[in-house]
């Protein structure tokens, strides 16, 4: 059957950039590109809020695949921020070209597996269709914002903004009072930022957080020069490692160590800056004693540097594991507390009400306000996938599909929902590594499978509900042997009201993942239905497969 093109590719991200890339290059397929932001940089694209920036070090969150990019782009600072990214995308994207192939401002609204013809119709929110073979998803896992839905936010009369969709030209906070809801990683990164601006900042704080110091600071040319140097050694002992990072390695099990050698290591990590200080022991992410020793420190750290003691024990993390929300980056945000301009509304025990027309409302009080930050996180992971209206086999929604969590074959293919693969998708090692690496391995295993595919004059590829099962099972499994499902985090779902409560990323760590990818492929994509298997698996009936 003829299609409009070869494959269609839902974002403009680094994941998007680099499939229409190699799709187009290497694979020599055609390839059409939809965009809902006016241009690429997916998640750098939409976070522009003050402060905004990584927490992979800048010379490792960037691509690998091309030496000389690498060789041509200079990072500026240890943690780039989120200008200096968006610029080092529009970088790539020039270099490679791939910007002629997208439809950009195109919001994708459905994409529909035709079973009998053997192609996906992707259809766009001003109606126009592009029929194609395979359907490439690379939408983010942190795109989907969550905007809570308070009774009366309609009607607050003052400015409103979500961190994850923040407006081009930038927010002047000079002589306003500011209301922050989150103290996730975007609020912990805006709050210092904006507290240096406004007259005011209420922050809304429902769970403490555990952050870190960044220890930020700018990269000298020598150094870029050095990093250049052996940056092709470097990008092969990354793809070695649990989370595609340089780590210091962990020294022992914090529960067998001397405590003055604990203290001494953490006290190194903490002046070292940065998410390195989750690794100094084995068994930090495993045994909740362990834990609490890195926990603890953190706690004394806090009581240390905020000076009022009762607010340092409001903003002091206890109900969770340390590392189980994911560990926050910060400069200054404990710190913040001690500024005479900050105010913190505890809203653990009373909720957020209403928003009134001035400000939000808890337990009677309105805090006025002229701009509302909601840093209020996402619908993680599955969340941008379920809002590409997408139906497979026997129309089925995947919506359905996933109404117990969202289950993949490897966090790339979905049983009843053949030719789509799914970047960074839920069951892939995504979010708990440096996600560029974790891209990249997944868009390069896609781009081998469809020569491989062409090569063998098969059209049709589609998971087998079997061996879907046994993944889900098997990241299960993993997550169990971690305290990762002790915190009501987003990686759980537990952040949206309604979510089935899954761990959704692998555990088992990126290099283990990346072996397993490449022994399926060896052995013939084991685990998935081929060609005419696939087509005679058509026959089956869906229900009870992908939802069992
Ligand atoms: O979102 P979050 P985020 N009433 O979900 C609170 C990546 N990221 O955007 O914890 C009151 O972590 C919520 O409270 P609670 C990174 O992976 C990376 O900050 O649910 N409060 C929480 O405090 C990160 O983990 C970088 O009780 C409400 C906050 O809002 C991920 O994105 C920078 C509420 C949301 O925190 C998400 O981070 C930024 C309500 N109704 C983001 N609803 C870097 O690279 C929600 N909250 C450094």
């Amino acid at each position: 059957m003829k299609t409009d093109v070869d494959v269609v590719v839902v974002g403009a991200g680094f994941a998007g950039i680099y499939a229409t890339h190699l799709l187009r290059n290497k694979n020599g397929l055609s390839v059409q590109g939809f965009e809902k932001g006016s241009g690429v940089g997916g998640t750098w694209f939409w976070n522009r809020y003050p402060g905004a920036r990584c927490d992979a070090e800048s010379i490792v969150y960037s691509y690998s695949f091309d030496d000389e990019i690498q060789q041509e782009w200079t990072w500026s600072e240890r943690w780039a921020t989120q200008p200096e990214i968006l610029n080092y995308a529009n970088f790539v994207a020039d270099k490679l070209g791939v910007r002629e192939s997208y439809a950009f401002n195109t919001e994708v609204t459905s994409i529909e597996w035709d079973d009998a013809a053997g192609l996906w119709t992707t259809t766009t929110a001003e109606g126009r269709s592009t029929t194609s073979r395979f359907v490439i998803t690379a939408v983010g896992c942190l795109s989907a914002a969550q905007m809570p839905q308070f009774e009366g936010l309609q009607d607050f009369q003052g400015e409103l903004y979500h961190t994850g969709s923040w407006p081009h030209e930038g927010v002047d906070f000079a002589g306003k009072k500011v209301a922050v809801i989150g103290t996730g990683s975007s609020g912990i990164q805006a709050i210092p930022v904006i507290a240096q601006q406004a007259d005011q900042v209420t922050i809304f704080q429902r769970t403490p957080n555990y952050t870190v110091p960044a220890r930020n600071r700018t990269l000298g040319v020598d150094e870029m020069a050095l990093v250049k140097a052996v940056y092709p050694t470097l990008r092969e002992k990354l793809k070695q490692t649990p989370a595609g990072v340089m780590v210091k390695p962990p020294i022992g099990s914090a529960l067998k160590l001397p405590a003055e050698e604990i203290r001494a290591e953490l006290d190194s990590r903490w002046a070292q800056g940065g998410p390195t200080f989750m690794n100094a022991f084995t068994d930090t992410m495993s045994d909740r004693q362990a834990n609490e020793i890195t926990a603890e420190y953190v706690r004394e750290k806090i009581a240390e540097i905020v000076k009022d003691p009762e607010r340092a024990e409001l903003i002091t993390p206890k109900s969770y594991p340390v590392g189980t929300k994911r560990i926050c980056v910060d400069t200054d945000y404990y710190e913040t507390y001690n500024r005479p301009n900050v105010e913190l509304v505890d809203v653990r025990e009373h909720r957020i009400e209403r928003i009134g027309a001035k400000g939000p409302v808890v337990n009677g009080q309105e805090y006025e306000c002229d701009i509302l930050v909601m840093a209020t996180g996402y619908d993680a992971i599955t969340g941008p996938l379920l809002r590409l209206g997408i139906k497979g086999r026997e129309g089925l929604p995947l919506k359905e599909a996933w109404d117990e969590g969202g289950k993949s074959y490897l966090g790339l293919s979905v049983a009843g929902f053949p030719n789509l693969f799914t970047v960074t998708g839920p069951g892939s090692p995504s979010v708990l590594t440096n996600m560029i690496p974790s891209i990249e391995q997944h868009v390069e295993w896609i781009s081998t499978l469809l020569s491989d595919l062409e090569e063998r004059g098969i059209e049709r590829i589609e998971a087998s509900a079997e061996a879907q099962e046994e993944w889900v099972a098997k990241v299960n499994a993993i997550a169990a042997q971690t305290l990762y499902p002790e915190a009501a985090s987003w990686y759980m779902g537990s952040n949206i009201p309604g979510k089935p409560r899954v761990f959704m990323p692998y555990a088992g760590g990126l290099h283990t993942y990346r072996q397993l990818c490449d022994e399926i492929a060896a052995a013939g994509y084991t685990g998935f239905t081929l060609g005419e298997d696939a087509e005679s698996s058509a026959a089956k009936p869906l229900v009870g497969v992908a939802t069992a």
